[in-house]
């Protein structure tokens, strides 16, 4: 089965993100067997900026040490790599920076089509998060306001009549407000392919909120980084919902 598949089975889905830039190898082992453990759905890989970590390498530790599932969400071209299960083709559709719309993608294309990769095409869409973040920054292109709902819905509502497969709403890593479980519900009653959540979230009340709202999947990275106990306490109300 594709992972598209197991993405749009209806089931509540927990994605943990894993910068290549914020773990050494022995703390990347801890998180999977950790993950493992948890039976955490997907490790999401990437970062907007990434200075000293390999991508390659931390895709290889985790793929040495469990079968989870690995996405690449990639900061830019040059974080395409063939061990990777899938890849999410991100567009920037809340933005209107041309590169980030299909530019990139152009130059990622023929090499997307010789890899093994699935790709999964999404549509990116950043929500103010109540402070700038390195995604934001580096997208060189304005969020949506985070109260305003119905921007959010017809962006998302136009992605999917696109023929986009998935929307991620993301206030960036480390975002100081989560997407709004409000706005969460309005894009949600709006569009039939699943959505992801992420940027903000740290505790587990927090991520219940976002599934009862109508995430399908959420993603959490910062908040893991510094407490690793919260991807298990997270892990249990996936599996409790
Ligand atoms: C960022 O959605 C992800 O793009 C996760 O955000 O690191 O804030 O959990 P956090």
């Amino acid at each position: 089965m594709g992972l598209y598949s197991s993405i749009s089975d209806n089931k509540k889905k927990f994605a943990v993100l894993v910068d290549p830039d914020k773990y050494d190898s022995r703390q990347l082992i801890d998180l999977v067997t950790l993950a493992k453990e948890s039976m955490v759905n997907y490790f999401f890989v990437g970062g907007s900026l990434l200075n000293s970590g390999n991508i390659g390498d931390t895709i290889r530790i985790i793929k040495d040490h469990c079968e989870i599932p690995v996405i690449i969400f990639p900061g830019d071209e040059l974080q395409i790599n063939e061990q990777a299960d899938a890849i999410l083709l991100l567009s920037l559709i809340s933005g209107r920076n041309p590169e980030l719309l299909i530019g990139k993608h152009v130059i990622a294309a023929p090499h997307l089509k010789k890899s093994s990769l699935e790709i999964l095409p999404t549509g990116y869409m950043l929500i103010d998060s109540g402070k700038s973040t390195t995604a934001l920054y580096m997208s060189n292109s304005m969020p949506i306001p985070h109260d305003k709902d119905g921007i959010a819905a017809s962006t998302a509502m136009a992605g999917e009549m696109l023929g986009l497969k998935l929307i991620y709403m993301d206030g960036g890593s480390g975002a100081q407000d989560a997407v709004s479980s409000r706005m969460i519900e309005h894009v949600k009653e709006n569009i039939s392919i699943p959505l992801i959540i992420g940027g903000g979230i740290r505790t587990p009340q927090v991520a219940a909120e976002k599934f009862k709202a109508g995430a399908d999947v959420i993603v959490v990275g910062n908040a893991i980084e510094s407490d690793q106990s919260l991807l298990t306490r997270i892990a249990e109300i996936v599996y409790s919902l």
